[in-house]
């Protein structure tokens, strides 16, 4: 047993922040149960492969998954500690969904024992690990959980949020700081020594609503910052001045340090996020609103100005240029070179061929929309305009000859 007396934990959830984290742990030593919903994963894992791009990540769960000590399900069993990760996407009109968090607490319900760990590792709002709790306290009313029994419960309870970046996911969950909420101090301990198995930054202890507030916070911030930049570049289109040469040069200043603009914000975290913080606290958080409004509206603008451009062309041929939410990554979810290129397909803007590196086949709703998934030589041939929507390294690395000839829009300011 290591010296923290975790020798088992259970991560529940195998996704972008579950399987790293489950590899994590299994390569120091622990005999790790990844437990998800899905029979793909569960099967893709226990043959030692990964479902998801990212780098590394696959080298350390081969070698889990042969040295025995990471093994996937879709049944819980008993260990002594389980994170949560799942998913908390948002519903009608922003509210978050914490439906994922409840199946997960009353999927490992049955199983838990008096000395437990449980940790919640998915971005939630306010309060949410104080329902967790509750909703396993209704599951096993035989156990004591902190919210009655406070540092004596049977069962510890902590939120731990994630805060890793998406390509650089094997380094940061090493070398980042950890927020470590716990429903109480001793929970807080407990995680503590949990994540110093290979937490090498150091290690924050707070309650668990001051630690849900500053996961919110840190992605909100990033988010405001983003649509400084956004609106940034809607005020140069509009007064024609390239805004890159513009932030650039406002950088210069000591105290300034703006961000890119794009084609939108996407990914799971950073467009979502902050609305759990406007959905907690409408009327103050007002900054935080009109950012995510700004960033939303940035796809529109762009349909826009490729809309325009192809009204030049008899027959617009569109090459867009990466479809996933942002560099290097083959994650597609709530991506807004996604979004551009369904809808300038759907509106029949001209034929749309779509370039994107990181993945072998278009999703289901692009292939019905009339999208073609090609590689970059043939739709740089093809193409009359061409629409960098994500600043993928093969695309920063094109010769700039091959462009000659085409309209550029340039959302990522790659080819500046
Ligand atoms: N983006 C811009 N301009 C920029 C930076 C980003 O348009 O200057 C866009 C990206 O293209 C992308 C979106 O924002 O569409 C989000 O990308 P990101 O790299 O900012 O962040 P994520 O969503 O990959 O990861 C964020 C990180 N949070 C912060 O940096 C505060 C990460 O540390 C979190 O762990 C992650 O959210 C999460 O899981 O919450």
């Amino acid at each position: 047993m290591s010296n923290s007396g975790f020798k088992k934990v259970s991560i529940i959830g195998l996704g972008y922040i579950g399987l790293p984290t489950a590899a994590m742990f299994a390569s120091r030593g622990l005999d790790v149960i990844g437990v998800d919903v899905s029979e793909q994963t569960v099967e893709t894992i226990n043959q030692g492969k990964i479902h998801i791009i990212e780098p590394d990540l696959d080298m350390i769960v081969q070698s889990a998954v042969t040295l025995g000590k990471l093994k996937a399900t879709t049944t819980p069993e008993p260990a002594d500690a389980f994170l949560i990760a799942v998913p908390t996407p948002f519903i009608d009109d922003h509210q978050p969904d914490l439906s994922f968090i409840e199946a997960a607490a009353k999927s490992i319900a049955p199983v838990l024992e008096k000395g437990n760990l449980v940790i919640l590792e998915s971005t939630i709002p306010v309060g949410a690990t104080e329902k967790l709790a509750k909703w396993l306290q209704a599951e096993r009313r035989d156990l004591s959980f902190p919210q009655t029994a406070s540092d004596a419960a049977d069962v510890q309870i902590a939120h731990c949020p994630e805060r890793v970046l998406p390509g650089y996911v094997m380094q940061e969950l090493v070398i980042n700081d950890r927020i470590i909420g716990g429903m109480t101090p001793y929970c807080a301990e407990r995680a503590e020594s949990l994540y110093q198995l290979f937490v090498k930054g150091d290690c924050h202890l707070t309650d668990a609503r001051t630690a849900e507030l500053a996961k919110l916070t840190e992605n909100s911030f990033r988010d405001v910052n983003i649509a400084f930049a956004n609106e940034l570049s809607l005020i140069s289109d509009e007064l024609d001045i390239n805004v890159w040469d513009l932030i650039q040069l406002a950088n210069k200043h000591p105290r300034v340090n703006i961000l890119s603009p794009g084609p939108g914000v996407g990914g799971h975290c950073i467009a979502v996020d902050p609305w759990f913080i406007v959905s907690s606290a409408p009327k103050s958080a007002k900054l935080i609103r009109t950012a995510r409004q700004i960033n939303d509206a940035k796809p529109k603008h762009v349909v826009q100005q490729i809309r325009e451009a192809a009204s030049q062309f008899k027959t617009p041929v569109i090459a867009c240029m990466g479809l996933s939410f942002k560099a290097d990554i083959d994650d597609l979810r709530e991506s807004p070179a996604l979004d551009i290129t369904l809808e300038l397909a759907k509106s029949k803007v001209g034929q749309i061929l779509a370039v994107e590196p990181n993945i072998q086949k278009l999703p289901a709703d692009l292939q019905n929309a009339g999208i073609v998934l090609i590689d970059q030589d043939a739709a740089l041939e093809q193409a009359n305009i061409i629409v960098a929507l994500v600043d993928h390294k093969p695309f920063k690395k094109l010769k700039k000859s091959k462009l000659n000839s085409k309209i550029l829009i340039d959302t990522r300011g790659i080819w500046q």
